[in-house]
């Protein structure tokens, strides 16, 4: 809706009203199709105000609208009255100016911002791309480049820099409505015809095919095979090089393909998905609208590793007073000095003073006493961490709440270690942990709503897409990693090569396929951790065959490139070769070719083609397969939460939802076919076995996504 009203005599008012954002529905649209109307047909009114209620101007179109039949006036022509009015149109923007929000502004005569308004174009983020006239205005008001990026990256740019660009024509501190009404007054009666940005030539770069072949490229790499950056560069390119009329055409084909796109579906569902999963819920009925979290001003963080110097940065930057402790010396002087070059970068990146002094340091576990909450990042070694549980538990405040950042290890162990098990929950952060937005929240059966609340309110505070998850080894993530590790390693033994299966995962969308990834993160973790489960064993297995281990199929590769010292990057040598020990160029290694034929021919195994099909479907299929896994066991409350997980954590394409929601585009009963087939063909891997929830679906007509979670609780509710 849109209310109208005169104001100061000759200023006709009109405020979008649809909270939160004030998005443009269809009764918005028609709200501002009448008030536009009354405004231009009232002899009284001399020029019009447009602006949003409850300090923003508006988030765009209603998402919500686009799987729906859309009803009500459209917007092109709407935006086109507007600018076609003989009274100046001002638009009035607090808050933000955002997709359908901004194009609607760059529709008025005049744009006047708040300073701390932000504007973009962010439909590329949605699958789409600006389609009310906005690849076709931008370029026309601020060039070809400066609209190439903001529409290609859907970035949004704050109100001073949108002054700089020329997106605005006034900036204020002060109530924007008023500077808009006071400015509305000064320019009534005026010419506007240089004021409509659609009748202005398209600024043409003289080396336009260089300018737009070089976007274009670069747009293609960072894509990863999204559709809808390289649709905006197609409709900037026709603002660049065809009359407005044709360029509007232009803009509306791209749109209609983008639309009813897969990609478009799946972007539009991780932008609520990201939203739905702070609306945490447990097994035990506890949720987030009924525990209150408690507030967190002093922090604690044990163990200045890469993790906790990470961690502590992410906290300083919130504005916590952070109390970083390590014990050995020569760490803590290493980790002082890492931590402040992060906190200065970050802080020279933001432009703002870096928060040094919110640290404290210290090599004294007691100096933790009097914080609200504490997280451990010690070295991941179930011993050390039950030691420092201990300690806490005798060193802490009443009511301090106890947080281990581990990949894996039992949370609820850790907690048994304490007085207060309800105070201890997982917070498992995501290397480098200052940069990278996910965050496990782990609840054991004991840790209570409100450790789980804090958890959640802590992780928002620091920017971070908090999940709650429930406590088994791996949680979500590194659990669902598993069977994926697993499925590429069996597929080297098969025939494959690190190259061939690398090049199907990123091909597919991930930013490095499983052993560049390996390669990176290192070979020795996942050593370590086989080491720790009992499977692997330095040098010739004790009598058990090499490639079974607990009565399954094992693959010892990993293992068996560990004892030869390639841990990866760090070591110039893993699935791949570096020029030296930490560099990141990964260059093919012959050695690691011929050392696959010689394993192979040891365990008798003939190499067969692999092709990019069976890759993805054995290692996506695994994975997918250990996700419905995950929703049965109640560890996970939905699948948006292991869609987020894979997207903010593991590098899932997010132009391809998540695992869980590709599963559903896949079909239901697609995955479980393939899934049968490879079980047929590997009955000794598990993994592969379809679980019963992915059955249940299947054997339900495979609902839509949003209908599992009742398919899951008829299953729980029969258990
Ligand atoms: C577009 O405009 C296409 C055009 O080119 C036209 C083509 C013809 N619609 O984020 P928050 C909901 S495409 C519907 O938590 P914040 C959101 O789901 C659009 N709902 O608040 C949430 O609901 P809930 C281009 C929307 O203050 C609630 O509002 N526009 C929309 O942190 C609060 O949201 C965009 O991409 C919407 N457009 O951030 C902008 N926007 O409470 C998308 C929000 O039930 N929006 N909701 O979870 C944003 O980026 C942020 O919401 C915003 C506010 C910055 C505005």
């Amino acid at each position: 809706m849109a209310k109208y009203s005169r104001v100061s005599g000759s200023v006709g008012l009109i405020t979008l009203q649809n909270p939160p954002v004030n998005a443009l529905s269809a009764a918005v649209r028609q709200g501002i199709v009448d008030t536009v109307e009354r405004a231009l047909s009232d002899p009284k009114v001399k020029s019009v105000v447009i602006c949003g209620q409850n300090g923003i101007f508006c988030g765009g179109a209603d998402i919500k609208e686009f799987g729906s039949n859309m009803s009500g006036p459209p917007l092109v022509p709407m935006i086109h009255a507007i600018e076609a009015a003989n009274k100046p149109v001002v638009a009035a923007i607090e808050g933000s100016a955002l997709g359908g929000g901004l194009e609607l502004a760059l529709g008025c005569h005049y744009r006047i911002a708040h300073s701390k308004a932000r504007l973009g174009l962010p439909e590329v983020t949605l699958g789409l791309l600006p389609a009310a006239g906005g690849t076709q205005r931008l370029p026309r008001l601020i060039g070809v480049p400066a609209a190439l990026d903001l529409i290609t990256t859907g970035r949004h740019v704050t109100a001073a820099e949108a002054l700089q660009l020329g997106v605005v024509d006034q900036v204020t501190d002060h109530s924007t409505v008023d500077a808009a009404v006071k400015f509305a007054q000064s320019v009534a009666g005026k010419p506007l015809d240089a004021r409509r940005i659609s009748t202005y030539p398209c600024p043409r770069p003289s080396d336009l095919d260089a300018l737009f072949e070089g976007v274009m490229e670069k747009v293609r790499q960072s894509a990863r095979g999204a559709i809808a950056p390289v649709a905006c560069v197609q409709a900037v390119r026709a603002a660049a090089t065809q009359p407005y009329t044709q360029g509007m055409e232009r803009e509306k084909e791209l749109m209609a393909t983008l639309f009813t796109s897969g990609q478009a579906r799946a972007l539009q569902y991780c932008f609520f998905a990201q939203r739905a999963v702070s609306r945490w819920s447990m097994p035990n009925g506890a949720r987030w609208d009924t525990s209150k979290p408690r507030p967190v001003h002093k922090a604690a963080v044990i163990g200045l590793g890469t993790m906790g110097r990470g961690i502590t940065v992410a906290l300083a930057q919130t504005g916590l007073s952070v109390i970083a402790v390590e014990t050995q010396e020569k760490q803590l002087m290493e980790a002082k000095q890492a931590v402040s070059g992060m906190l200065e970068r970050g802080a020279k990146r933001r432009g703002v003073a870096p928060a040094l002094d919110r640290i404290s340091y210290s090599r004294d576990i007691q100096a933790v006493a009097d914080v609200d909450l504490v997280i451990e990042a010690v070295f991941e070694d179930m011993g050390l961490k039950k030691k420092v549980f201990q300690q806490l538990a005798s060193i802490c405040r009443p009511g301090t709440f106890l947080c281990t950042n581990t990949s894996a290890l039992d949370v609820d162990h850790l907690a048994s270690q304490t007085h207060n098990p309800e105070l201890v929950v997982g917070m498992h952060f995501f290397a480098p942990a200052h940069v990278m937005k996910l965050l496990e929240v782990v609840y054991g059966p004991r840790s209570s709503p409100q450790a789980v609340a804090t958890a959640m309110q802590l992780g928002k505070k620091m920017g971070k897409i908090s999940v709650a998850v429930g406590n088994c080894p791996g949680f979500v993530g590194n659990r669902m990693l598993k069977p994926y590790m697993e499925q590429a390693f069996f597929l080297l033994e098969e025939g494959a090569t690190p190259e061939l299966v690398d090049r199907a995962l990123e091909e597919f969308g991930f930013p490095m396929g499983v052993f560049r990834m390996s390669d990176l993160s290192g070979l020795d973790v996942g050593w370590r951790v086989r080491k720790g489960d009992g499977l692997s064993e330095p040098g010739a297995p004790s009598g058990q065959p090499a490639r079974i281990r607990q009565g399954r199929r094992y693959s010892p590769l990993g293992d068996l490139l560990c004892e030869q010292g390639r841990f990866g990057q760090k070591t110039g040598r893993g699935w791949y070769q570096y020029n030296k020990p930490g560099s990141r160029v990964a260059r093919s290694d012959p050695w690691l070719h011929s050392f696959l034929e010689g394993y192979r021919a040891r365990h008798g195994l003939v190499a067969r083609r692999i092709d990019n099909q069976e890759v993805l479907e054995r290692c996506l299929y695994a994975l997918i397969n250990e996700g419905f896994r995950i929703l049965e066991d109640g560890i996970a409350a939905g699948p948006e939460d292991i869609d987020m997980i894979y997207v903010f954590g593991y590098g899932w394409p997010r132009h391809r939802g998540g695992p869980m929601f590709y599963a559903g585009m896949v079909g239901l009963g697609k995955v479980l076919e393939r899934l049968e087939h490879y079980h047929q063909a590997h009955p000794d891997v598990p993994y592969l076995k379809p679980c019963s929830l992915l059955w249940r679906l299947v054997a339900s007509g495979s609902p839509p996504l949003h209908k599992w979670r009742e398919v899951i609780k008829k299953l729980h509710s029969q258990l």
